[in-house]
C-alpha cells in the first residue's frame, strides 16, 4: 500500500521554493496571526480536525480504529508527502506533554555516551556511528509544526534540529540504479524506506523514504526551545508532521536505510503502516 508517491517533486529548486513560500507564510502568519494552511486546497478546516471528522462522516471508530484502508488511500491523496505541513505562529505553542515511554527505560542508558549508529549508509561498509555534536553541525532548521496523537489529541510545538534531507545528503543511502544516490534531485531512485529505532530497539517506526526527506521532518534535539529532556527522546528525536504521533520516534539509536518494508511497532498492533495525516 505504501508506494512513493510517484508526482513527488524533490528537486533542490522544489525545496528552496517549499522553503520561500514557508518564509512568505510566517511574515503573513506574524501579521495576521492565524493559522496558515499549507493545505488550503482543502479550505479554512485543516489538519487533524478534517481528517478526524471525515473518519466520523465514514462511520469509523476513532480513535482506536480496525478498517485503516480509507485513511491510509485519504492520507496519500491530501496529505501526501508534497504537500507541506501546517505552520503556526509562536503564540500558537501549546504546553508540551508526554506520550508513550515504549524504548525509554532509565535502565543503562546515559545520554552523555550516546552515539546514533546509521546502517546501510552508501559507500560505507560499515555502519556509521555519530555524536550529538556531529549532528549539530548540520544545517540547524526550526519550524512550529502540530504533531497529532491518534489518541485524538494534538500540540503545537515549535522544533528545532536538522532536516532530514540534509542529514541524508551528508550520509546518503543507496540508489537503486547507477552508481551514486542523489537525495535532492533524484529521490525517486534512493531505496524506499527508512526504520528507526531506539537504542533497546523496543519501540521502531518504519517510513516511506518520501516522507523521511520531506522538508518538514527534522531530526530534532530542542523542543519548545529547549533541549530535549529524556521523556520527550533526549538525545535526539524524530519530528515527521506529515505523520501520526506514533511515528515521531524519542530517543534513535539506529538509522537504517533499506528496500524491505520496514517492521513497525504500531502497525504490528493494527495500525496502518503509513499513518499519514
Ligand atoms: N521511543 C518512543 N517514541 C515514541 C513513543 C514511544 O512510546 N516510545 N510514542 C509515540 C507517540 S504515540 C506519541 S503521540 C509521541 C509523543 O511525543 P511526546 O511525548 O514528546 O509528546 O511520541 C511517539 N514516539
Ligand atoms: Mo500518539
Amino acid at each position: 500500500m505504501s508506494q512513493q508517491d510517484p508526482d513527488i517533486d524533490l528537486t533542490k529548486a522544489s525545496i528552496e521554493e517549499h522553503n520561500a513560500e514557508v518564509r512568505e507564510a510566517m511574515k503573513r502568519l506574524s501579521r495576521r496571526s492565524f493559522l496558515w494552511a499549507g493545505i488550503s486546497a482543502l479550505g479554512a478546516y485543516g489538519g487533524i480536525h478534517w481528517l478526524a471528522s471525515r473518519l466520523e462522516d465514514n462511520g469509523t471508530p476513532w480513535p482506536f480504529r480496525r478498517a485503516l484502508d480509507a485513511n491510509e488511500s485519504l492520507a496519500m491523496d491530501y496529505f501526501g508527502p508534497h504537500r507541506l505541513a501546517p505552520r503556526f505562529s509562536k503564540s500558537q505553542m501549546t504546553k508540551l506533554r508526554e506520550n508513550g515511554d515504549i524504548g525509554l527505560d532509565g535502565e543503562g542508558f546515559d545520554p552523555a555516551e550516546w552515539t546514533l549508529t546509521v546502517m546501510n549508509v552508501f559507500g560505507k561498509d560499515e555502519p556509521v556511528k555519530l555524536t550529538i555534536a556531529d549532528i549539530k553541525k548540520l544545517p540547524k532548521t526550526t519550524q512550529i509544526t502540530e504533531m497529532c496523537c491518534i489518541e485524538g489529541w494534538s500540540i503545537i510545538v515549535e522544533w528545532t534540529g536538522v532536516r532530514f534531507v540534509d542529514f541524508a545528503e551528508k550520509y546518503p543511502p543507496s540508489p537503486r540504479t547507477g552508481d551514486k544516490p542523489d537525495v535532492i534531485n533524484k529521490a525517486d531512485d534512493l531505496v524506499r524506506y527508512v526504520s528507526m529505532q531506539t537504542p533497546d530497539n523496543a519501540y521502531y517506526v518504519g517510513l516511506d523514504m518520501a516522507s523521511a526527506i520531506h522538508p518538514d521532518t527534522l531530526l530534532c534535539y530542542e523542543m519548545n526551545g529547549e533541549p530535549l529532556s529524556l521523556d520527550h527522546g533526549a538525545p535526539l528525536r524524530l519530528a515527521i508532521p506529515v505523520k501520526y504521533g506514533v511515528k515521531n520516534l524519542k530517543r534513535i539509536g539506529t538509522i537504517t536505510y533499506s528496500d524491505q518494508k520496514p517492521a513497525d511497532y504500531w502497525a504490528e498492533q493494527g495500525y496502518d503502516w503509513y499513518a499519514g495525516l
